[in-house]
């Protein structure tokens, strides 16, 4: 047992590491914050405050989360949601890169009530579950827990077909993110798209279980900046020569078995991918690129990293 303890620790601090260094706001619900949004339904069980029920009776920080009702039971039928805005004034590389990574505890009738994420990119206009790609080239969705498993499956649906989380959950921390162009960056003048929402749900069915609800605390906005992403190091020795005229090569540490190669342009379309074995260095011919900023994304089996570079003529 002290084995798979000490594994699962690893695996913890592995990702929390990459979080650390990059993270810019932590909402531990003692004080205000500006970019949450209740709604202001009557039937919202949304509250900020300290939790005082049987099971949900504590917080990962002070004595606050943000809980469907501190103290009532959920009542049957219900919908209840809040926002979390995420933007420039709140993580300064959003357009690039955006992590959410949050700590929760539930009591559910499972399967049936619970909780699931939704975004918009249109201000609340339209909603899409976190399975959705994203606009913009957006290509990536990290969307695990502490011990590296998804956290929910497609096929764990709640009782309006979503997928969630339901039953009894002690605390457990989620991580979702999204790289590479999640909105349209703000090179392109005006840019068109400056806010995603992330929309927390709780919804029950027509049978009121006397169940507790959903309870989340420590909701952290994180990047992981021009990095590797989970537990490995990077292998990426140098990208040059940047600006770039006619060439760029990217030179690795070691040879590299499998690596992947994809090129975005600045508005986050897909201009070029290609896959190479038992490189050491890959020269890329940039002579079709108009001139202008482009992020090479390039990925091994176990990592990935982004790097920006400038083409000139
Ligand atoms: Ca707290
Ligand atoms: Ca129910």
């Amino acid at each position: 047992m002290k084995n798979l303890v000490f594994l699962l620790f690893c695996s913890f601090t592995t990702v929390i590491h990459a979080q650390i260094a990059d993270m810019f706001d932590t909402l531990d619900f003692e004080s205000p914050y500006e970019y949450i949004l209740l709604n202001s339904d009557s039937a919202n069980l949304w509250q900020i405050g300290t939790p005082q029920k049987t099971w949900l009776n504590d917080a990962t920080s002070g004595v606050n989360g943000i809980i469907t009702d501190t103290v009532a039971l959920y009542p049957s039928n219900n919908h209840s949601y809040f926002d979390l805005q995420i933007g420039y004034f709140n993580n300064p590389v959003f357009d690039f890169n955006c992590f959410v990574m949050f700590s929760h505890k539930m009591d559910s009738d499972t399967l049936h009530d619970g909780g699931y994420l939704t975004t918009s990119m249109d201000g609340g206009e339209t909603w899409n579950d976190v399975f959705t790609p994203l606009d913009f080239g957006a290509y990536q969705l990290d969307n695990i827990d502490h011990e590296g498993n998804f956290y929910y499956q497609n096929y764990d649906t709640l009782c309006n077909g979503e997928s969630g989380f339901s039953g009894r959950r002690n605390w457990e921390t989620t991580f979702i993110g999204w790289t590479v162009y999640l909105v349209e960056p703000p090179t392109l003048n005006p840019p068109v798209i400056d806010t995603l929402l992330v929309r927390f749900n709780f919804i029950s069915d027509s049978l009121d279980n006397q169940r507790e609800g959903w309870l989340i605390d420590d909701i952290v906005l994180c990047t992981i900046r021009n990095s590797s992403i989970g537990e490995n190091e990077p292998f990426v020795k140098s990208v040059y020569p940047n600006p770039s005229i006619s060439g760029v090569t990217i030179a690795f540490l070691a040879i590299e078995p499998d690596v992947a190669l994809e090129v975005y342009s600045n508005d986050g379309r897909l201009v070029f991918t290609e896959e190479y074995n038992a490189v050491q260095q890959i020269e890329y011919p940039n002579a079709f690129l108009v001139p202008g900023v482009y992020q090479f994304v390039v990925k091994t089996k176990n990592a990935s990293e982004v790097h920006q570079v400038v083409v000139q003529r």
